[in-house]
């Protein structure tokens, strides 16, 4: 999930040092700093890139920026004859700031630290692209899938090619593991979940396990649901990002029996703290910690989040992980 971010005061002060928020993004010294920054200060096991998922729109044409307080703004794409505005000619030039990151950061962070990079999934960057930004019932999306299913389908289907090239791009620059973010993914009815969602996640998986067979796949299907079990049993990934209101005992047998689990404490757990935040994570840990299992929040760290609560979080789990270690 996200791990940087305006909790840090550090990140703070680099963030002031950009234009915009995409700028960051696309400025390998800044986007590099932010890699490091969550790193440094504690030590985490795994780094991910500071990017945005919102760079795959603007590096097919569309515009995009970021408001303070608004969230991510784009231009929106309101009708089927804009999309053939959309091109992939120019999509690694765009986004070769972003490879230059990847590979700045193999060469900085110690061997031990993997780096996961990333994208959004389709669903989650066509509703961006559709919307104009942030959605709260995803109407254009939905409009355009039920109404225009051709012409959304073409936008999945340049989607997958243009993220798969992306995350190739990305490996071969040094990313060791890639996740894939369809935060949205819990809007959708099953038959549209799984056509919208699981098919392009299917795709990718199997584009990345044919042509970079040795780089793990992570996708976090958020909301998904009961459905999250054919993520399990159909998408070919190696592990799955559970979010915040997933069942613990049922993740464990329904999902950890096939594959590694990651998540899923609610982030805003960690902002109020106290014997709340350690009980939760000691379910975590007594629910999911003896499977293959990798620690995470369900989704991005908040602004708000005190210092403090993420330094006695990883004090728990680091105690945890050594005594389970000592137990053998
Ligand atoms: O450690 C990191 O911060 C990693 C970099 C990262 C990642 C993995 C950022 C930086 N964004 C993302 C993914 C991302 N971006 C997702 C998928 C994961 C998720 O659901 O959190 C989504 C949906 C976005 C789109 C986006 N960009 C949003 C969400 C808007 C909404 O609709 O709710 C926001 C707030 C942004 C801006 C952004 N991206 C990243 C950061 C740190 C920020 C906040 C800007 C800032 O604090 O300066």
């Amino acid at each position: 999930m996200r791990q940087a971010g305006r909790y840090l005061p550090e990140y703070r002060a680099l963030r002031g040092q950009a234009k915009s928020f995409l700028d960051f993004c696309l400025t390998p010294d800044l986007a590099v700093e932010a890699t490091l920054q969550p790193i440094r200060r504690y030590g985490f096991d795994a780094a991910i890139l500071f990017s945005d998922i919102l760079v795959i729109p603007h590096a097919l044409g569309q515009k995009v920026w970021f408001e303070e307080g608004r969230g991510p703004q784009l231009e929106a794409i309101q009708r089927p004859e804009d999309l053939a505005r959309l091109s992939q000619d120019g999509l690694h030039e765009a986004l070769a700031a972003v490879y230059e990151t990847v590979r700045r950061l193999r060469e900085e962070l110690p061997a031990e630290v993997t780096l996961i990079g990333f994208a959004g999934a389709p669903w989650t960057v066509a509703s961006y692209m559709l919307e104009g930004g942030s959605s709260k019932d995803f109407a254009a999306g939905k409009r355009w899938a039920y109404g225009a299913t051709e012409d959304f389908q073409r936008l999945i289907d340049l989607l997958v090619e243009a993220t798969g090239d992306y995350l190739i791009a990305q490996i071969d620059a040094g990313a060791e593991v890639v996740q894939i973010f369809d935060s949205w993914a819990g809007v959708w009815p099953e038959e549209a979940l799984r056509r919208w969602c699981l098919g392009p996640a299917k795709a990718l998986t199997a584009r990345i396990k044919a042509e970079r067979p040795q780089v793990p796949v992570i996708l976090f299907p958020r909301g998904a649901g009961l459905l999250y079990r054919d993520f399990a049993q159909d998408s070919g990934a190696d592990a799955l990002g559970l979010d915040t209101t997933l069942p613990l005992a049922w993740a464990r047998e329904e999902l950890q029996s096939k594959l590694t689990v990651q998540g899923n404490l609610d982030p805003l757990r960690l902002v109020a703290g106290g014997e709340g935040l350690r009980g939760d994570i000691e379910r975590i840990l007594q629910e999911l910690g003896g499977g293959p299992f990798i620690f995470n929040l369900g989704h991005g760290i908040v602004p708000q989040t005190p210092l403090d609560h993420v330094e006695a979080m990883l004090e728990q789990i680091r105690g945890w992980t050594a005594a389970e270690r000592r137990a053998g």
